[in-house]
């Protein structure tokens, strides 16, 4: 197949750039904010690499006019960023900070005078820490909490914002932060993360009726983050551990959202970790969606594990060396795959794929240039492998670019790079990548 260009994909075709506000806002403790999880969880020494923190990130608090520029300079039509939620409500429910909402007024204003459609994510992970001591995610009110930010905020940008993503990658909110304890809250207990699981789903689906009253021609939708998962060998032992896996990473968060419940044989391998589930929860949770939001990296190689909790199973490495500075393989055509299977078993609302990028140790050059040339054909493979999902039949209807900057990535803090713009975290200066200026020229035409 040849190169993709931008004219083989309809006009109406968004193309974006995805942040999220833990990840560059800073001002953790300005105008009113209080902490979230993961302040909190970066304060504690070993949980993230280098001892660093989400405390100024990219200060995008106070340079976020020169950072839409950034966005404007690409050529991006859409913006996706996520509201923080401790900024919004301090306290995660009740007293509503004016300060806050005030600061989420200006960026969608910048947004819409620089002609940049804004696309609003609620939950980018960022729990206000009143709420996790109350009993975070794993407790009911968290979802009923959920659905009153999503009330203030889309009263207040709802003139404006039209697109809005109640949730991102739930997965890692949930089993990463308090199952697999690698991110915040970094608890370890399956019953807990699986009641999780069910709370986020559940308060998507709330927040759907009130995101519609609020916003003329909301469109709603939420981001999972969705891998292919390939058996190990040909040996039935690992096909069939790769179905297990998919039950958990896949089908858990898809099959409910679709209308199906969970999955039967998810459910039996977590046995007395299932969650408890209200009826009426499940229609709530299959409330209509305008799209599906699908975070796209790697796949999963997987091999049967009779000890592999929770699913008897094991991710190994892919043979192979394209891989990113996470050691995450390059594997565009997964992404084919994978918009094609989600078409094929549950036939969504139009799919936007609102994140896919990649990491590597970039390099600044004597001529204070970053020559990210990886990076630039990472992305240009990833839209090659878009073109084909949708010459197979797939309904797609955007790409956002994983990131518009360098910035604080999770536990790894500062030290994986994702932007299409360099940040120097001493200083704060923003320098376009090549990879930048590439994504430009290709939107350009
Ligand atoms: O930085 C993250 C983002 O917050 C969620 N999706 C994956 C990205 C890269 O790890």
């Amino acid at each position: 197949m040849s190169r993709s260009t931008r004219s083989d994909f309809p006009p109406v075709f968004r193309w974006g750039i995805s942040t999220s506000a833990l990840q560059i806002e800073g001002a953790t403790a300005e105008d009113g904010r209080r902490p979230s999880i993961w302040d909190t969880f970066a304060a504690k020494p070993g949980h993230i690499r280098n001892g660093d923190t989400p405390a100024v990130a990219c200060d995008h608090y106070h340079r976020w006019p020169e950072d839409l520029d950034l966005a404007k300079a690409l050529g991006v039509g859409a913006y996706r960023f996520s509201v923080s939620w401790p900024r919004i409500l301090p306290n995660g429910t009740g007293a509503v900070n004016e300060a806050g909402l005030a600061f989420y007024d200006r960026l969608v204003d910048g947004l819409m005078e620089r002609g940049i459609e804004p696309w609003l994510t609620l939950f980018h992970w960022d729990l206000p820490q009143p709420l996790e001591d109350a009993g975070g995610w794993p407790r009911r009110d968290t979802a009923l909490a959920f659905v009153d930010f999503a009330d203030v905020v889309s009263r207040r940008l709802g003139d404006r914002v039209k697109h809005w993503i109640t949730h991102n990658e739930p997965w890692c909110s949930t089993i990463k932060g308090y199952y697999e304890g690698e991110f915040a809250p970094g608890k370890r207990d399956l019953a807990a993360a699986m009641q999780a699981t069910h709370h986020v789903l559940l308060s998507h689906g709330l927040a759907l009726p009130v995101l519609r009253a609020n916003v003329p021609d909301a469109q709603c939708g939420l981001a999972l983050s969705l891998h292919p998962i390939h058996p190990a060998s040909g040996s039935e032992a690992d096909r069939l551990a790769a179905v297990r896996h998919d039950g958990l990473r896949n089908r858990w968060f898809l099959d409910p959202l679709h209308g199906r419940g969970y999955p039967e044989d998810v459910l039996a391998e977590i046995g007395a970790a299932a969650p408890k589930v209200v009826d009426g929860d499940l229609a709530a949770i299959a409330g209509r969606t305008d799209f599906l939001g699908i975070n796209y990296y790697f796949r999963e190689i997987v091999a049967d594990d009779p000890a592999g909790a929770p699913m008897r199973s094991r991710v190994v490495e892919a043979e192979t060396t394209d891989v990113t500075g996470f050691g995450w393989e390059v594997y565009p055509e997964g992404l084919t795959e994978l918009l094609k299977r989600v078409t094929a078993d549950y036939r969504p609302s139009p799919i936007v794929v609102t994140e896919n990028g990649a990491t590597y140790p970039d390099q600044i050059d004597a001529d204070g240039e970053i020559r990210d040339e990886a990076r630039a054909v990472y992305i240009h493979r990833h839209i090659d492998a878009l073109r084909a999902a949708m010459e197979g039949g797939v309904d797609l209807g955007g790409y956002f670019v994983w990131s518009l900057l360098d910035n604080f990535e999770w536990a790894e803090g500062y030290s994986k790079r994702f932007g299409l713009v360099h940040v120097d975290f001493d200083t704060q200066a923003r320098t376009m990548k090549h990879s930048g200026r590439w994504f430009a020229d290709f939107l350009k035409g």
